[in-house]
């Protein structure tokens, strides 16, 4: 069995995982992602009880239950750089023997859920409704770092995709990954699905103008028009595309919930954006707990 080196797998000296600073023995099989640090006590406030409380730099992890059922929330920052750490991280708590440093015989399958905010890219996705991604579309570029294992479906759709943008001649070529099956079949009432674009910049890269010009002031609009059979793209964010495509490919169930805080084509922002995160956070909870 290859033993993963210190420089590759880095544990510190309370025996946690580098980034995260938490032990195996920490981290719940269901864990939901969020990305403000803020928002993890926002969701472990609804927890019938916590058991651990970790902190270092913007990862705050607390694990605790609901009902019988043991969950993690994590904070995972802004942008797909930070879910590399993160899903590499809580991939390794799960699923590498931390004493021989050797992948366990026997894998663990995570379900992981995001609850973020995001733009919607549709005028019939309002501010404060909720989308539930089906694929991320990644103009970021990690996913490029990986050998990526996608279906026919999935290659066509980006392929479509790349023709309709021309992004992937001066950008990062766009990859995609899709929900995870298991967990996105619970999440259906309620929820608006399409899918998500992720971006590695929040004012630029989603179309914004402050006081630069872009190299494609069209964009908004060529991702509201597009269209692959039945699908469209309902809104952009930063994370979904890194969340759904490492997690495919290390095994686990995948799924990313926003709360729309911005409508792009209506040009309205939420008047009360935590009054809708908090609403998408018992919602989420309510589902996770019946599973
Ligand atoms: C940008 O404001 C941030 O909000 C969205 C984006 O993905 C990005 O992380 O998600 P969170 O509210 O979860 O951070
Ligand atoms: N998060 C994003 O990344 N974009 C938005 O427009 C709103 C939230």
């Amino acid at each position: 069995m290859n033993r993963i080196a210190e420089s590759e797998l880095i544990i510190n000296s309370r025996g946690a995982v580098y980034h995260l600073d938490v032990r195996p023995e920490e981290l719940a099989e269901i864990i939901i992602t969020v990305g403000d640090p803020d928002r993890v006590a926002e969701v472990s406030k609804h927890f019938d009880s916590v058991e651990t409380k970790r902190h270092h730099r913007e990862f705050v992890t607390h694990t605790g239950y609901i009902g019988k059922k043991r969950v993690s929330v994590v904070s995972t920052g802004i942008g797909t750089d930070n879910i590399d750490i993160v899903l590499n991280e809580l991939d390794a708590l799960a699923n590498i023997d931390f004493e021989s440093r050797t992948i366990k015989p026997k894998l663990t399958q995570l379900t992981i859920v995001r609850v973020g905010t995001s733009g919607a890219l549709q005028a019939d996705v309002p501010v404060d409704a909720f989308v539930a991604s089906t694929h991320g579309i990644g103009v970021d570029n990690l996913l490029n770092f990986y050998r990526q294992e996608n279906n026919e479906e999935e290659l066509q759709l980006v392929s479509a995709f790349v023709t309709h943008t021309q992004m992937g001649s001066k950008m990062a070529t766009p990859y995609i990954a899709s929900a995870g099956p298991s967990v996105q079949k619970h999440f259906v009432d309620g929820f608006h699905h399409g899918i998500t674009i992720t971006c590695p910049g929040f004012y630029g890269p989603q179309g914004r103008v402050l006081r630069l010009g872009l190299t494609n002031p069209d964009l908004v609009d060529q991702l509201t028009n597009f269209r692959y059979g039945n699908h469209r793209i309902t809104n952009f964010e930063m994370e979904t595309s890194g969340i759904y495509g490492l997690g495919k490919l290390l095994g686990h169930q995948c799924l990313s919930l926003s709360a729309i805080v911005a409508n792009r084509v209506q040009k309205e922002f939420s008047k009360d954006g935590a009054k809708a995160v908090e609403n998408l956070i018992v919602k989420t909870l309510g589902i996770i707990g019946g599973i």
